[in-house]
């Protein structure tokens, strides 16, 4: 069963910024979609629970030099 859940990375300044975070999102099994959102800062991700916890993705993000809004 899929969860979605959006997450807040305030320093996302620029498309490239977001397609990193898409990239390194998507290697990970049980990422199903990821849709950001510039101008809100909103990463909206829709993953399988059972494959990939919310603190395995923020971890993934701030690996990838972001910051996950708390
Ligand atoms: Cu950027």
């Amino acid at each position: 069963m899929s969860q979605k859940i959006t997450l807040t990375v305030n320093n996302i300044g620029c498309a490239s910024c977001a397609k990193k975070i898409e990239d390194a999102l998507s290697k990970k099994d049980g990422v199903i979609k990821i849709d950001i959102n510039l101008s809100s800062k909103n990463v909206l991700l829709e993953y399988d629970e059972n494959k990939v916890s919310v603190k395995d993705m923020i971890l993934i993000i701030e690996k990838t030099g972001y910051n996950v809004e708390k």
